[in-house]
């Protein structure tokens, strides 16, 4: 799932692209969006490394795209609208520097998320109104009513002003509008780039709604903070009066705004963690890693981080038969570390 900085022009999404994945910013690549990986801080697997002493230790990575800005005048924007739908999860990124006001900025973003949304599912309705006068097979016909009494409420929950990811939605109606990926109903959360020398960064957690997270940073100090050695920082650090940004808990919080979690393979060769959305199964587990273990599934060996740190070994794990075994049914919990039997 691709996590999309998406924002204003101006509002430190490059900057902020650059201090979490520390590739710097192409400007060749500034109409079309550029990627880069992040990988997932997870002290848990410094703990399971210390047990099993790995050869190798690989973290999960959050694929961020800086994409292009949006105009304030809507002029270009629609190219970069369409950047934005192939993103899974949105962070806006809103700049509380140089007198702006992030809260009224980012009511003015969502509203032209909402307008683009509407012109797509409005001209989508256009269509079908002229599909439908057409001689065509009474099936065809009905799906396309279905797909227009759908688009109709979309349209009208949008109107409203609430967001989709809201609405009350049958799941066959989310199915009509996930094929729009429809930018209202992408989950997101909120960067509000502040000054560096803003004192009172909490008071930006109150710029967007209760359920949206809010992630208060100072993009370019902490850029700038990440270019220096250890020694310059601390020196920096001590004379200005700052500390950094816990960049692990930024990145967290993306891996949860976005719907996925973590969950954990552990032995002597490798000790890693790997993506799922949440709610996601065994068999869901098993495919992310491969496709062959997902086809051979038997069963999953399940135990937990937090039992394996506490006796200190597989073995002691399994004597106090806190090795669970699960079928490709079950609902992979956090802390969970997963062996999957399966057969070639
Ligand atoms: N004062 C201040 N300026 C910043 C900050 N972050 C970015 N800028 C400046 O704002 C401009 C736009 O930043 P950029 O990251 O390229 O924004 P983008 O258009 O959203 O990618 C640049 O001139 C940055 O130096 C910040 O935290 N504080
Ligand atoms: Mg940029």
């Amino acid at each position: 799932m691709k996590i999309g900085l998406v924002g204003y022009q101006g509002s430190g999404k490059s900057t902020l692209f650059e201090w979490l994945t520390s590739v710097a910013p192409d400007p060749s690549h500034t109409h079309t969006g550029q990627s880069a990986m992040a990988a997932i801080p997870e002290p848990r697997i410094e703990l399971l490394a210390d047990i099993y002493k790995p050869k190798k230790i690989t973290h999960a990575t959050l694929e961020i795209v800086d994409t292009p800005g949006l105009s304030r005048t809507h002029e270009g924007n629609a190219a970069r609208l369409a950047l934005i739908r192939e993103a899974g999860c949105l962070v806006l990124v809103v700049a509380a520097f140089d007198g702006s006001d992030p809260a009224s900025e980012l009511r003015s973003f969502e509203e032209d998320l909402m307008l683009a949304d509407m012109d797509l599912v409005s001209r989508r309705i256009e269509r079908i109104a002229e599909s439908i006068k057409k001689p065509i097979p009474r099936t065809e016909k009905e799906a396309l009513a279905h797909e227009d009494a759908t688009l109709g409420m979309v349209l009208k929950a949008i109107e409203s002003g609430e967001p989709l990811r809201e609405a009350d939605m049958t799941d066959e109606q989310r199915k009509v509008t996930r094929a729009f990926r429809l930018l209202s109903e992408k989950p997101r959360m909120v960067v509000v780039n502040t000054a560096d020398d803003e004192d009172n960064p909490e008071r930006f957690r109150a710029c967007a709604p209760e359920e949206i997270p809010v992630f208060p940073v100072p993009a370019g100090l902490e850029l700038e903070l990440s270019r220096m050695s250890p020694e310059e920082r601390a020196e920096f650090e001590e004379e200005m009066g700052v500390g950094g940004t816990d960049r692990s808990h930024l990145i967290r919080t993306m891996l949860d705004a976005s719907g996925q979690r973590l969950f954990f393979t552990a032995g002597e060769k490798e000790v890693r963690t790997w993506l799922l959305p949440k709610g996601g199964t065994a068999l869901e587990a098993a495919a992310g890693i491969h496709t062959d273990l997902a086809r051979g599934f038997i069963r999953a060996e399940v135990m937990t981080c937090a039992d394996l740190v506490r006796l200190r070994s597989e073995r002691e794990v399994k004597a106090h038969h806190l090795v669970r075994q699960e079928s490709k049914d079950y609902v992979v919990q956090d802390d969970d570390i997963l062996l999957i039997r399966f057969s070639v």
